[in-house]
């Protein structure tokens, strides 16, 4: 998995420095800043799971590159953002200075607002598949936005360090809804985009669904739980900045062990989706075990 996944890597990252402008473009600063913050490392989870689902459906890579690099350019702006002072005020991302330190914020705000209109443009200008065009930028906008990632991430801000305790029925229902919006709205676009470029049948995009849904939700856990246990993770992050800023996280609310079996409760329920597709889906059933077991 890890050689797979490191060819794709390097599949894409080829692709999002194609779609990028020069650095030299005019004007210079936001195109510089745009090119730091997607070129600056990362899994490319979002872009791979597109790439392999439609290998899934025996879909070349060069078919869903475009709509994968548009995936990317929209988490890289979500991390662009939420990095600001006005979010969670972070220094460090993957490792390197945060998009608002080297470039300040008004260019980092208005990179990541270039990186959401751009993934768009993407989708519109490089999908050979002219007719799904129009379903996959609608379903973009709303895994992206304020019913989407946007509303997870509200939900996020509004439950941190809340002077009021809920009840911890009321806390869980919170947070699975968080989860489903921040994270799983976005994997399960990836997932979801790649099979209408595909063209799957409704039988198929339901499974697909209920997979990229259900490892979304379990690769937030895994992030929650990698922030406490790692002495150093991807996102750059000091390890624990989630606890010491009192984010509503599983590992907080039911501990890490029970958090930890949670996360390998939805890869099963996440796996056992793909069973319609017999051994083709083998690959995104490894993924699934990979990131549920993943440093970083
Ligand atoms: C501020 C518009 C806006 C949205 C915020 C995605 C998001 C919503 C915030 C980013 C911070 C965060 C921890 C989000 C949860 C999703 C997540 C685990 C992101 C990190 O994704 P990785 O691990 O990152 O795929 P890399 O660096 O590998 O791409």
């Amino acid at each position: 998995m890890e050689t797979y996944l490191s060819t794709k890597r390097r599949l894409v990252n080829q692709a999002l420095n194609k779609y990028l402008l020069p650095s030299f473009t005019f004007p210079e600063t936001i195109h510089q800043a745009i090119r730091y913050s997607v070129l600056n490392g990362g899994k490319r989870l979002r872009a791979i799971l597109a790439l392999m689902t439609g290998e899934l459906f025996g879909v070349t890579n060069n078919k869903v590159m475009p709509f994968a690099c548009a995936l990317e350019f929209i988490h890289a702006y979500s991390l662009v953002h939420d990095d600001l002072p006005a979010m969670d005020n972070d220094d460090i991302r993957r490792g390197k200075p945060t998009c608002h330190k080297v470039f300040g914020e008004p260019i980092a705000i208005l990179s990541g607002d270039a990186l959401l209109t751009l993934s768009f443009q993407i989708v519109a200008e490089k999908i050979q598949h002219k007719k799904i065009i129009p379903e996959l930028i609608s379903e973009l906008a709303r895994a992206a936005g304020s019913v989407g990632m946007i509303g997870g991430q509200v939900l996020d801000i509004e439950n941190e360090n809340s002077p009021n305790p809920a009840p911890a029925g009321h806390k869980k229902r919170v947070l699975e809804q968080m989860h489903l919006r921040k994270t799983a709205a976005m994997i399960t676009v990836s997932a979801r985009g790649a099979a209408l470029i595909s063209n799957a049948r409704q039988k198929q995009l339901s499974a697909i669904t209920s997979y990229a849904r259900n490892l979304g939700l379990s690769f937030q856990i895994v992030d929650d739980i990698l922030d406490i246990s790692s002495s150093k993770n991807n996102l750059g992050k000091t390890p624990g900045k989630d606890v010491k800023m009192n984010k509503l996280t599983y590992p907080a609310l039911i501990g890490l062990e029970r958090a930890n079996k949670k996360a390998k409760r939805l890869v099963e329920k996440a796996k056992k989706a793909l069973d319609i597709f017999g051994k083709k889906a083998h690959l995104l059933k490894q993924l699934a075990d990979y990131l549920l077991i993943r440093k970083r």
